[in-house]
């Protein structure tokens, strides 16, 4: 069901002083910054590796506001890490498959995800307190395209 990590999702408070330092200690390319408002987040994409049907990536997370999943999560834990994305082939049939078992999804259908991906969440409480993110990498074609 899972090809790889595509990545690990890290709550911050601020967001550039998080790239500099993760790109400056780890040598880590930053190959997107997003605005994703239906996820309340401003974020950024640093590249590590390319594996089956994408790559892998730390993913750093400001929230656009107090009231946003990564907002709650930082008043609740404070900075770390927030969430692990796996690659999946279809997300919509991962979904089915994942559904079928019991484990509950946070998204009906799947959302906008960074680099042109496709996403859906699983309730953290039915996957041992992690959150769990499902990812569809956009076509290499159109992930060239969203890469700066
Ligand atoms: C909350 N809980 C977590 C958690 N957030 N556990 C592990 N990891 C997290 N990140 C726990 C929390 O401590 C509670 O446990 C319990 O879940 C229920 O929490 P809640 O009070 O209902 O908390 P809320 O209202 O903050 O909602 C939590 C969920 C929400 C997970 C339902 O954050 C959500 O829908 N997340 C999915 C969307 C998201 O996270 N988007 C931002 C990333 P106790 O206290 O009851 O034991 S966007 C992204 O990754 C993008 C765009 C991308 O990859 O492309
Ligand atoms: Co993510």
């Amino acid at each position: 069901m899972f090809m790889r990590i595509d990545h690990i999702g890290i709550a911050c408070h601020d967001l550039e002083a998080k790239i500099a330092f993760f790109s400056e200690t780890f040598e880590l390319e930053v190959v997107a910054r997003e605005v994703n408002e239906e996820q309340g987040v401003k974020e950024a994409m640093l590249h590590i590796a390319d594996g089956e049907g994408g790559g892998s990536y730390i993913q750093l997370l400001e929230p656009l506001s107090d009231d946003s999943p990564v907002g709650k999560f930082l008043a609740r834990r404070g900075e770390g890490v927030h969430h692990v994305a796996f690659g999946v082939r279809d997300v919509t049939e991962t979904m089915a498959k994942i559904d079928a078992k019991g484990v509950r999804l946070l998204d009906e259908r799947p959302r906008h995800g960074s680099l042109g991906s496709q996403i859906a969440f699983l309730h953290p409480k039915d996957v041992g307190g992690m959150l769990t993110e499902l990812v569809q990498a956009a076509s290499p074609d159109e992930m060239a395209k969203k890469r700066s």
